[in-house]
């Protein structure tokens, strides 16, 4: 059977020696366990990683701290100027896109999107780097002047899902660098292979442009290497891509110390699909919101929120077109959809099953286990779809999986929109309609409470150029494009005096 050019592809991304048990370790400092990365893909070991101790972790802090003091005094346009290296050498890397479907298992076609992702980013932030403007701002006083200006904060730490394992550590990275931040990752140890391929193309680069390697710096292990990067002082922001449990606990270490943290989170995104939606985009963007990356997106459709009067059709649209879907091989560009993660996702999407049968749920489309040739790892599941309340706890909760849950609305678009705001996460949601009016009430004041709207689209597949993150469970944190950039640096006000006075603000009289 065909590897795919797996082979290939991991000599070309420096991981070639890792199939013999040589381990590649974060900036060769590591000393500890091994993690072994096993492909969700065909259930083989790909590689090894050795995990970051607390002294490992030190001499990256060491190296990080060093390389920053140097980095900030880079003239911005000149650390655009990395960055702009950056996105052209992931030009050439559809290795990364082949490691991110083989380790994490999505569609070749979503890995290669997933570098450009990074590309895009890249891009943005070479423009950015240009413009990482301050205001004049008037001051009450004569002969004064203020200003505000950013500064690079220091050391950003940034903590990773195995879902998206390049995409959104780019995000971080790509503006932290052009603000004169210097970065240190931990990847999900789901997929730790993909975050030392990243690092190994940054670590060329910046020895290319005589720059210190701390600049990037990657740290391996599961959540005991996180927390000495949450409880550290000597880093100001923490931005943290994961579970809503995973960030109650990093944002409360993190502001115990007062640093500042990004948190993007869960989503139990909803579309509501209205009596004038067409169907015609409404299949394509629901049934790729649900089981794209087997429904291991922040951003995947959860729920569809049905106009009574149109939900026999839209049910009958969308279960026909599940019966499509090819699952198998996601480096075999045929098929739609790949495994989940591994046995414990396995295990979460098959219990979520059963919850919501238990709590009433009706089995439009059967979910399962798939066996047989092709499916030797255990992680192929079968998408489901089951007609559920809002109410039910198994709906409220976000499952990793792909689980679409159909309910009905009737009246006014009022009553969907209360029922996609009716749970704790807030990240995306979207609407298919025809009328302007319904539209603008989901997109305004009154509408949908997360922080992506979309109309006639669906949930996932957000652009890099606006500001990616949401509300409530999800954290609140925003990444990626608009002026997100500002969370990585610090703000300072500046007030100077050009007079030969010294009034003071507010009138104050203070005559000696
Ligand atoms: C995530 O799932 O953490 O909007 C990120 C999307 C992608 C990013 C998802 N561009 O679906």
């Amino acid at each position: 059977m065909t590897d795919f050019g797996i082979k290939e592809a991991l000599a070309e991304l420096g991981l070639k020696d890792i199939n013999n048990g040589t381990s590649t370790g974060s900036n060769n400092f590591s000393n500890g366990e091994i993690i072994e990365s096993f492909s969700p893909v065909d259930g083989k070991l790909i590689g090894k990683v050795v995990t970051s101790t607390r002294e490992d972790y030190e001499k990256v802090m060491e190296a990080a701290t060093k390389a920053f003091l140097s980095f900030r005094n880079m003239p911005a346009p000149q650390r655009g100027e990395i960055v702009r290296q950056f996105g052209n050498k992931l030009r050439e890397k559809e290795a990364l896109g082949k490691l991110v479907s083989y380790e994490m298992g999505k569609s070749y076609q979503e890995g290669l999107g997933e570098v450009q992702e990074m590309i895009d980013i890249c891009d943005f932030a070479v423009g950015l780097s240009r413009q990482l403007n301050g205001q004049t701002i008037p001051s009450e006083r004569p002969g004064h002047v203020m200003r505000e200006q950013w500064h690079p904060i220091g050391v950003v730490g940034i903590i990773s899902a195995f879902n998206f394992p390049v995409a959104v550590w780019a995000w971080n990275t790509a503006l932290a660098w052009i603000c004169g931040d210097v970065c240190v990752w931990k990847a999900s140890e789901k997929a730790p292979l993909c975050s030392v391929a990243c690092q190994n193309i940054i670590a060329e680069i910046l020895k290319d442009n005589n720059l210190p390697e701390g600049i990037s710096c990657i740290i391996n292990g599961d959540y005991k290497v996180g927390e000495m990067m949450t409880t550290d002082t000597r880093i100001p922001l923490v931005s943290a891509t994961g579970s809503t449990r995973m960030g109650r606990i990093v944002g409360a270490t993190v502001a115990q110390r007062f640093g500042k943290s990004l948190l993007e989170l869960g989503g139990n995104n909803a579309i509501i699909i209205t009596p004038t939606a067409d169907l015609k985009v409404v299949v394509p963007g629901a049934v790729f919101g649900a089981v794209g990356t087997c429904g291991q997106r922040c951003t995947s459709t959860r729920r569809l929120i049905i106009h009574e009067s149109v939900y026999d059709k839209v049910r009958d649209a969308i279960v026909g077109a599940y019966g499509q879907i090819k699952i198998g091989n996601p480096l075999d560009e045929t098929k739609h959809v790949g495994p989940l993660i591994d046995h414990d996702a396995v295990n979460t999407y098959l219990a979520a099953i059963e919850k919501a049968k238990a709590e009433g749920g009706n089995v439009l489309v059967e979910g399962g286990v798939l066996e047989g040739e092709g499916y030797e790892s255990g992680c192929y599941v079968k998408p489901a779809i089951i007609e559920a309340e809002n109410h039910f706890e198994i709906v409220q909760h976000e499952t990793f999986a792909p689980i679409l849950y159909l309910m009905k609305y009737s009246g006014e678009v009022e009553n969907a929109i209360e029922k996609q705001n009716g749970v704790a996460q807030g990240l995306s949601s979207a609407i298919m309609t025809n009328e302007m009016k319904e539209a603008e009430k989901f997109l305004s004041y009154a509408g949908s409470d997360c922080g992506i709207a979309n109309v006639n689209i669906g949930t996932s597949g957000a652009e890099i150029g606006g500001a990616f993150g949401g509300e409530k469970e999800t954290g609140g944190g925003r990444e990626s494009g608009s002026d997100a950039w500002k969370v990585y640096m610090r703000r300072q006000t500046n007030t100077v005096n050009y007079s030969d006075e010294l009034p003071l603000a507010q009138g104050i009289k203070f005559d000696l």
